[in-house]
């Protein structure tokens, strides 16, 4: 094995590749072509050597080449203190921004100092030989530092991008952070190694960085030498890129971080970090811990240099810009600590208070020497839920409306921050998983929807552990199923997947939970043809017949199988209740028999055993997952459906049963409440009909009009599934009746399914629970159950949706 390289091997192989070797890195180090610090303070200046780790680590080895030189004609300790101070205040000049310089300018002064000040008399040699040694050992803990940034940086952007573990992300950087700005591997870029190395990298995307295109020039040159999958674009490209949803995080090198998180990094970091506001894309610093620098208070207080005006004005040494013109050429810009997600560091992720929009960075410097490595929050804030990604924290409603505060998109829904004090928030989650609140702007009545998923199921506490990926799901299925269906379905402004937050559309009233509605004895005239609508738009337009089966495959794959929550799915509606299972409850004592048959129901349990299985294995379109009468949220005259948390790709028929069969549930409660129910029942039922109905004909319609052909030359369009239609548009008609027969099928089957777990699985609906007088309750679960098991297991026979209604109907009305 290669051993540690020592000054000695930089000094003779500069610019050799066996330096590399001994690194193990890809690249070349700027560090190589310094020779003395005359030659590294020039080299600073014209930004020969540039990036602000790489200018340290290149003061503190011109200063050891040029010890290693005259050392033996320093007598003294003394002679080499003097003599350090006096090379490194002179090489601090060459760049007053950079904080690491100082950084190493102070280190190294202070080591030859102490040296110095314990025997100021001792030997010069070997005085020198320790301040040279500091500053070897300072390349090689630049790499390893730089190694962690990478880890701690590549498992921060995934857990904020919150796509499926393991899944490859998009990122954007600016200016060059990599091998050519460090002693090697990089901050920002090291991210983006260590990304690629543990093949979650899809793709880099690296500005240009204007107007000394360093990004252009070292970037994209890293990039291309490793072959990466990456893209140079303009600067002014960046927008454009996220608005097309291009870009999944972006992570920037840093020159000086203050205590509050402000950064100084290069020209132009501050416009991508609005970008990245505007569009919802997480915003990540990436810097050694060295260039955070506590003493600065502020961004207001970092000194920003000027730059020649050449740099703007001309091109490849030919002026470009008119004579006369005045120039502002700025090196760096200041991005303000409210638009940053988290600064990486070797020591960790340093993430705000909760509800803060500035960062403690000098407690988290100081908390990260005490410790080595990890993710840390600032000191003072609250230890976050077990499982929870870095920057977690659990709003509550003050904390909410920081945040929203510090959110330009979603404070721009409510007037704009500077109406914070004018918002008021409340927590209205009636649901078994999450935690949703309303903010509401006391002046105008603008509100948004906050809706935040823990790292366990509300309804039973840190006991029930759930993935927080499930908050990624939702929003991206609420996202598509919007595409689909804008009339129906709730617009997302913002997805935060280290807050795991989705911030949404608030369904002002009269809008109410549409179970709330049915229970109170309203009914709905639209819902039918809303809901038709709804599965209809969304069933179709993410399945194979709108996009192919290729897109489909693709389609399904980049959304991933969101396990937990079908996990979850299959133990409480597939399982449980046909077992012993301590989750399982019943009205008892009246329903204990029913609960005991259904466990000893061969015939229902291998029927919903072949249900599980389609549930399972079918992935033909972008499911709800949950589209029960809490997931709906109307008025008279609108509906929509909310809570996509379980979305997967599943069996179609499985979001028309679960409404169906919510439907029905509602049906059967209705004789159990107070008063003449007669004309809810007869909606009630006709809803179960007309929804089907619309469905069929819409999906049909959508079918014949944009069904995509399989590419095979003779087969009718539509014919995506590859039959081998001879017949043309008659055997396209033939298949479209046997797969929605085949549609309708499942959804009896599986509404069977969902109306028995609500009776005698973990979590029961408010139809039934809300009769008080629990022999009536019995009664009305006893007909439920008895017409979920007629749909389970004579799903093949129900052909027509009437006998469906009709079915219910005899029920409950004791004729069947
Ligand atoms: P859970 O995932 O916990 O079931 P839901 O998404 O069902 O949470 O939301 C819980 C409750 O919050 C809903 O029943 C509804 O009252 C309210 N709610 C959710 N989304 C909205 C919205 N966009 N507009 C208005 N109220 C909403
Ligand atoms: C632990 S309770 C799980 C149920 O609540 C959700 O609303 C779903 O219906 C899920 O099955
Ligand atoms: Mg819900």
């Amino acid at each position: 094995m290669a051993s540690a390289p020592t000054l000695e091997a930089i000094r003779y192989s500069r610019g050799s590749l066996q330096l590399l070797d001994q690194l193990k890195l890809p690249l070349t180090t700027t560090f190589m072509v310094v020779p003395d610090c005359a030659a590294c303070w020039q080299c600073i200046k014209d930004m020969n050597v540039r990036g602000a780790p790489a200018i340290a680590i290149a003061a503190a080895l011109a200063l050891a080449v040029e010890l290693a030189a005259v050392k033996s004609t320093l007598a003294t300790a003394a002679d080499v203190s003097a003599f350090v101070a006096e090379k490194m205040d002179y090489l601090c000049t060459s760049r007053p921004t950079a904080v690491n310089l100082g950084e190493a300018v102070d280190r190294l002064k202070a080591l030859a100092a102490s040296i110095a000040a314990d025997a100021p008399e001792g030997s010069g040699d070997a005085a020198a030989e320790r301040v040279i040694a500091e500053c070897e050992g300072m390349l090689a803990s630049d790499v390893a530092a730089n190694r962690a940034i990478g880890a701690f940086g590549a498992d921060a952007l995934c857990a904020a991008v919150g796509k499926p573990k393991g899944t490859p992300i998009r990122v954007l950087t600016h200016c060059n952070t990599g091998s050519l700005a460090t002693a090697g591997y990089g901050t920002a870029l090291g991210v983006v190694r260590a990304l690629r190395e543990s093949d979650r990298l899809e793709h880099i995307y690296c500005n240009e960085t204007r107007p000394y295109n360093q990004g252009a020039r070292l970037t994209a040159y890293e990039i291309a030498f490793e072959k990466m999958p990456g893209t140079l674009i303009c600067d002014s490209v960046a927008a454009a890129l996220m608005a097309k949803k291009k870009v999944d995080a972006v992570v920037v090198g840093a020159d000086r971080v203050a205590d509050n998180g402000d950064t100084a990094n290069k020209i132009g970091t501050y416009n991508l970090a609005i970008s990245c506001a505007y569009h919802g894309v997480p915003f990540f610093v990436a810097a050694p811990i060295s260039t955070l620098d506590p003493a600065t208070k502020t961004g207001a207080d970092i000194v920003i240099e000027d730059r020649p005006s050449a740099e703007v004005t001309h091109s490849l040494g030919t002026r470009v810009a008119a004579e006369g013109v005045d120039v502002w050429n700025p090196s760096f810009d200041v991005t303000p600590a409210a638009l940053i997600a988290g600064i990486i560091t070797e020591k960790g992720v340093c993430a705000k208070k909760p509800g803060d929009v500035q960062f403690e960075v000098g407690a988290f410097v100081a908390a990260a020497a005490k410790k080595n490595g990890g993710v840390s929050a600032p000191a003072s804030a609250p230890a976050p839920p077990a499982g929870a990604p870095p920057g977690f924290y659990a709003l509550d409603c003050d904390a909410v409306l920081d945040y929203c505060a510090a959110k330009p998109s979603v404070a721009a829904a409510l007037g704009g921050a500077s109406r914070r004090a004018h918002w008021s928030a409340k927590e209205v989650g009636d649901g078994n998983i999450n935690f949703v609140y309303i903010v509401t702007d006391g002046g105008s009545n603008a509100s948004v929807v906050v809706k935040q998923g823990l790292p366990y199921v509300r309804v039973v506490g840190e006991a029930w552990p759930l993935t927080q990926e499930r908050v990624r799901y939702e929003a991206e299925a609420l996202q598509f199923a919007h595409g689909y269906c804008p009339a129906h379905v709730p617009e997302v402004h913002l997805y935060d997947a280290a807050m795991s937050v989705i911030v949404m559309r608030f369904l002002e009233p009269p809008h109410i939970i549409l179970r709330g509605g049915l229970i109170a004895g309203k009914t709905y005239t639209r819902l039918a043809r809303h809901m038709g609508e709804y599965l209809a738009t969304t069933l179709f337009g993410s399945s194979a017949l709108a996009v192919g089966c290729e897109t489909l495959r693709k389609n399904r794959a980049a959304f991933g199988q969101n396990e937990d929550m079908c996990a979850l799915t299959e133990q409480v509606i597939f399982t449980e209740p046909y077992a012993e299972a301590e989750n399982n409850k019943w009205t008892s004592p009246q329903l204990d028999a029913a609960a005991a048959a259904l466990r000893a129901d061969v015939e229902m349990k291998a029927a919903i055993g072949e249900l599980k299985k389609k549930f399972a294995c079918d992935g033909a379109a972008l499911l709800h997952g949950d589209l029960h009468t809490g997931s709906i949220m109307c008025t008279e005259e609108t509906t929509f459906v909310i809570d996509h948390e379980f979305a997967f790709y599943g069996p179609m028929g499985f979001d028309v049963g679960a409404f169906l069969g919510n439907i029905l549930l509602a049906y059967f409660a209705q004789d159990g409440y107070e008063g003449d129910r007669e004309s809810q029942k007869l909606c009630l039922l006709q809803c179960v009909v007309e929804t089907w109905i619309v469905f069929e004909q819409r999906f049909t319609q959508l079918w014949n009009e944009k069904g995509v052909a399989d590419g095979t030359a003779g087969v009718t369009p539509g014919m995506v599934y590859g039959d081998q239609c001879a017949g043309g548009a008659e055997a396209l008609k033939a298949y479209q009746r046997r797969f929605l027969g085949d549609v309708l099928e499942d959804a009896l089957g599986f509404a069977g399914a969902k109306m028995t777990r609500r009776i005698v699985g973990i979590a029961h609906v408010a139809d039934l629970e809300s009769i008080e007088d629990k022999d009536k309750r019995a009664e009305r679960e006893t007909l439920a159950l008895m017409c979920a098991r007629r749909l389970v297991l004579e799903g093949k026979t129900l052909t027509n949706i009437e006998d469906v209604a009709q079915l219910a109907n005899d029920i409950n009305n004791g004729n069947a």
